[in-house]
């Protein structure tokens, strides 16, 4: 990993946005993860380096959270500059095709705040030809079923990142697919596994963005 990638990571792990921000006090003044991407990839560092620097960073600090070293509100900072890093790499995962594979409807489930996995699975299977139709966090199953009946032929997708909300996620599946039983639905999430998909009745599961995108592609549908 190169010395700026890490310094990403650093930026992250500390929740050192950019700048002008006076968090944390160690790093006052300093260049935060907005000015060190920007330089980063002026410098060529590919956007899958700044990305694993990233989540390598995500993952020490939740781990830091789980021994009790750091609290709520650092796991909040940490967010925040992983946001700032992201606005940054959007861009590169835009493949400039003009005509949309599908539609693909995806939310964090109700009751989950969790949302930057999400959104780089957006970012990632937008980059590969898709619409996406973003629900947000914290999505009650209604607002999947509403985006369903506007929305037709999408696929939808479901995260959760805790493992209190995979039973909200459960529930959600089942009730998509109630409703909706030609609906195809794909589960992913940190706690999620094959095992917990095939168990909620999805049709799928993706550990990681390239995933959801192989997946999708295996069920074509062009408008
Ligand atoms: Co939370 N949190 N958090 N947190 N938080 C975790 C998840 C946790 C593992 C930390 C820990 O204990 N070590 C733990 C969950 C334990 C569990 O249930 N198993 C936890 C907890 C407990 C909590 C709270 C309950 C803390 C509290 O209040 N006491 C609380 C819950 C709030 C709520 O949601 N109701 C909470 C709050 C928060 C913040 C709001 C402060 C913040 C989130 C801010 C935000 O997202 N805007 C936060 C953060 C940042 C984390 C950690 C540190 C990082 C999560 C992250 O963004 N990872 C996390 C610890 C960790 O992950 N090690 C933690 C980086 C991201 C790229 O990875 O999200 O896994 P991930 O996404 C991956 C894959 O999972 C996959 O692709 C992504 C890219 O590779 N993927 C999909 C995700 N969705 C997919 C969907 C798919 C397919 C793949 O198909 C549709």
């Amino acid at each position: 990993m190169s010395e700026i990638a890490d310094r990403i990571g650093l930026c992250v792990e500390s929740g050192k946005i950019n700048k002008a921000s006076p968090y944390p006090q160690s790093m006052r003044g300093e260049d935060g993860a907005d000015e060190v991407t920007k330089l980063a990839l002026d410098q060529s560092i590919s956007p899958d380096e700044i990305l694993k620097a990233c989540n390598d960073a995500m993952q020490r600090i939740g781990n830091r959270y789980s021994r009790g070293e750091v609290f709520v509100p650092e796991l909040l900072m940490a967010a925040k500059a992983m946001h700032a890093v992201m606005a940054h790499l959007k861009p590169y995962f835009k493949t400039g095709e003009v005509k949309k594979k599908g539609k693909f409807i995806i939310g964090t489930v109700t009751g989950d705040l969790h949302d930057i996995g999400k959104n780089l699975v957006s970012m990632v299977v937008e980059g590969n030809g898709w619409e996406i139709i973003d629900l947000g966090v914290d999505v009650k199953t209604e607002k999947f079923i509403s985006a369903i009946k506007e929305n037709p032929h999408s696929i939808v997708g479901l995260s959760a990142l805790l493992t209190t909300t995979m039973i909200n996620m459960a529930r959600t599946v089942k009730e998509i697919k109630a409703e909706f039983p030609n609906t195809i639905v794909i589960v992913g999430g940190a706690p999620l596994s094959q095992a917990h998909a095939n168990k909620m009745g999805a049709d799928g599961y993706a550990p990681d963005p390239q995933n959801v995108v192989k997946f999708l592609n295996q069920r074509l549908i062009v408008n």
